[in-house]
């Protein structure tokens, strides 16, 4: 499962090409979270608005894919470069890790809508790798 040389490459040539459209793929990413999977809105309950195109929404989108894209930078070592922000959810937020899957999930769509041309399947799988890399080293410290 760990992500080859060549992954690596892959999702960084690819995080590279994405860069400009980082906020909006982190809004979309999130608002398609929150509507297709409404379970996911249990650890948003605070917020005023949860619905697509909310202030929220698109503050927490561009937050999440900037720690995404930090990561990107730290795919060596995963686990120590994201191990405050582990600490974060497993304690502090209680996030369940099952849904670090699907918000993967929703990235990937997003990616897929917006870079039809350059989400090979080549890149999907490395990406797919990367992401499913974060969420372990996420859930690190659960336990
Ligand atoms: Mg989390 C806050 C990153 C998945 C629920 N998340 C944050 C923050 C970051 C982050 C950087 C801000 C931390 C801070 O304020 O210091 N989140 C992050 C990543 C991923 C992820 C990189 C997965 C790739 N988060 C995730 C999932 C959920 C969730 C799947 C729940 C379904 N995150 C969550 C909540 C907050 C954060 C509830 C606090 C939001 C707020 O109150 O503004």
């Amino acid at each position: 499962m760990s992500l080859t040389a060549k992954d690596k490459a892959t999702v960084k040539a690819f995080f590279a090409k994405i860069s400009g459209k980082a906020d909006a793929i982190g809004h979309e990413a999130i608002a398609r979270m929150l509507v297709a999977y409404p379970q996911t809105k249990t650890y948003f309950a605070h917020w005023p608005d949860l619905t697509p195109g909310s202030e929220p929404v698109k503050r927490h989108g561009k937050i999440v894919m900037g720690a995404i894209t930090d990561a990107v930078g730290k795919m060596d070592d995963l686990v120590g470069g994201l191990s405050s922000l582990s600490d974060l959810h497993a304690f502090k937020l209680r996030v369940d890790p099952g849904n670090f899957k699907i918000l993967s999930h929703n990235i990937l769509v997003t990616f897929a809508v917006h870079f039809p041309g350059d989400f090979t399947p080549e890149v999907h799988v490395a990406v797919d790798k990367f992401l499913a890399a974060v969420s372990a080293a996420l859930a690190d410290k659960y336990r």
